[in-house]
């Protein structure tokens, strides 16, 4: 169900908990009203003297009573976020004053905001596509360099500009379709073959290549999982602690402590990573450490890229990955640890590992550690060249709607070289718009929308 929007609605914008400032935000027709009430400034009389999209210094006074010293904004329509006038009350940041603010806001006729309301509002506006305020909760949550690139190029709508440009394409060659519908001895169509079949080349490419970077934009966002895997002892958790620079596996002489797979987030050269460390494989009759250990093979099986750690001052190649779990999609690059207590010469490594790409460390050498991340980083992004691109997909729903919007091409291409009529060709193609202004929201049904928006948070 689409909310009303006749009405106003008020949230706290900023995080629950102590803090310098907290910002309580309004929306609708009565935003500026219920602010009246209760904002007194010195040199201002009314509240429609105060100046838009400037911070006024004043009090909140509920009911005779000075309650907290704010900064008010106001934001009138439509020169604001939702497009409505907007009214945003800094105040102090302790729940308790916060609160206070907000229900003589919501006494006064606001109504509490759902999660995601503002932003919906932007959207419904037209303020901004569905990319863009996807874009906006992306940010929010936004834990790396990469990822943040990525999110700027969408709320700046690019992707949007993009499948702006990929509809225009689609409609241009629909309104050809339906001029030869309407006048059928002008055969617009079959005069124009050549032209049409380079545009239809030209989106096919487009798409797919849109496809497949959402599979980078999907990782970017959630963070690439790596997996720590290999047997007890051999300096995982070390690792780990390195790679995270502060100890928060604990490390261990006691072969086996790490009885659970331990997962931390991290940035690894501005790539967004899931660092994933596990219980060591190996035969135990110890009830703990078995499901520990299948742990570990569920979250391998899951992985990204698999740190198979060997030690070299023990080295024992003789678990083969492979034989446990189906890891062929998956790759690995071998951590031979522990160089420290080996003399070099003596590193040999066994024919069936030799094929995999290799790093010998000591875990203790700080040095050791930032070339494992160089090695991770190039692993990831080396392969692929330029990980962020302008335009591409982000999220599991674009990329269904993308790949919806293909399969419809992919029709209207076989609608046109069998000569099928131009009636069903006009079909695929007005499909193939929808899809389209699906990813974008023209197109989206509303039960979609709602989830999308009910996964923000109050106040955005
Ligand atoms: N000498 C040396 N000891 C290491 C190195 N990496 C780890 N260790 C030690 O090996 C033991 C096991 O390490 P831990 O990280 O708990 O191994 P895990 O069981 O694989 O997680 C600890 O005593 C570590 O201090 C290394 O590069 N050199
Ligand atoms: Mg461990």
């Amino acid at each position: 169900m689409i909310p009303d929007f006749n009405d106003t609605i008020a949230g706290i914008a900023t995080a629950p908990g102590e803090a310098g400032i907290s910002i309580i935000r309004i929306s609708g027709e009565k935003a500026i009203s219920i602010a009246g009430q209760i904002f007194k400034s010195k040199r201002h009389h009314s509240i429609s003297d105060i100046k838009d999209r400037t911070l006024t210094y004043g009090w909140i006074e509920i009911d005779n009573t000075s309650v907290d010293e704010v900064l008010l904004c106001i934001m009138k329509k439509p020169h604001s976020f939702t497009v409505e006038d907007v009214v945003e009350v800094h105040c102090h940041g302790g729940s308790f004053i916060t609160n206070r603010i907000l229900n003589a806001v919501l006494n006064r006729g606001a109504r509490l905001a759902n999660a995601g309301e503002f932003t919906q509002r932007a959207f419904l506006n037209g303020r901004i596509d569905l990319t863009q305020a996807e874009a906006t909760n992306d940010m929010i949550k936004a834990q790396s360099d990469l990822n943040l690139n990525m999110v700027v190029n969408q709320l700046k709508g690019k992707l949007y500009e993009k499948i702006s440009t990929i509809k225009e394409e689609v409609s241009w060659i629909l309104s050809l379709v339906n001029a030869g519908i309407d006048f059928p001895e002008e055969d617009t169509v079959f005069s124009n073959i050549n032209q049409i079949r380079d545009r239809i080349r030209t989106i096919e490419h487009e798409l797919k290549r849109l496809i497949h970077s959402a599979d980078t934009g999907i990782k970017i966002r959630e963070g690439y999982k790596i997996v720590l895997a290999g047997k007890p002892n051999v300096g995982k958790s070390k690792i780990l602690n390195g790679l995270l620079e502060e100890s928060r596996s604990i490390v261990n002489q006691a072969p086996g402590t790490t009885r659970d797979t331990i997962e931390e987030s991290c940035s690894i050269h501005g790539i967004p990573a899931s660092l994933i460390d596990t219980a060591g494989i190996h035969e135990t009759g110890d009830e703990v450490e078995r499901e520990g250990i299948e742990r570990a093979f569920v979250a391998i099986k899951k992985a990204d890229l698999i740190l198979w750690v060997i030690d070299l001052a023990n080295p024992s190649f003789t678990i083969e990955l492979a034989d446990i779990v189906d890891i062929s999609n998956i790759p690995i690059l071998l951590v031979l640890n522990k160089r420290d207590l080996v003399n070099s010469s003596s590193i040999t490594i066994p024919d069936q590992w030799q094929n995999n790409d290799q790093i010998v460390i000591s875990a203790l050498k700080e040095e050791d550690i930032d070339h494992l991340r160089k090695k991770i980083f190039d692993f990831i992004s080396g392969r692929k060249g330029r990980l962020v691109e302008e335009t591409m997909l982000t999220n599991i729903r674009q990329k269904l709607s993308a790949q919806n919007a293909l399969e419809t091409l992919y029709k209207a291409k076989e609608s046109l070289e069998s000569g099928i009529g131009e009636e069903l060709l006009a079909i695929d193609l007005t499909q193939m718009l929808s899809a389209l202004g699906e990813i974008v929201g023209e197109t989206t049904p509303d039960d979609m929308l709602n989830k999308i928006f009910e996964e923000f948070c109050i106040g955005k």
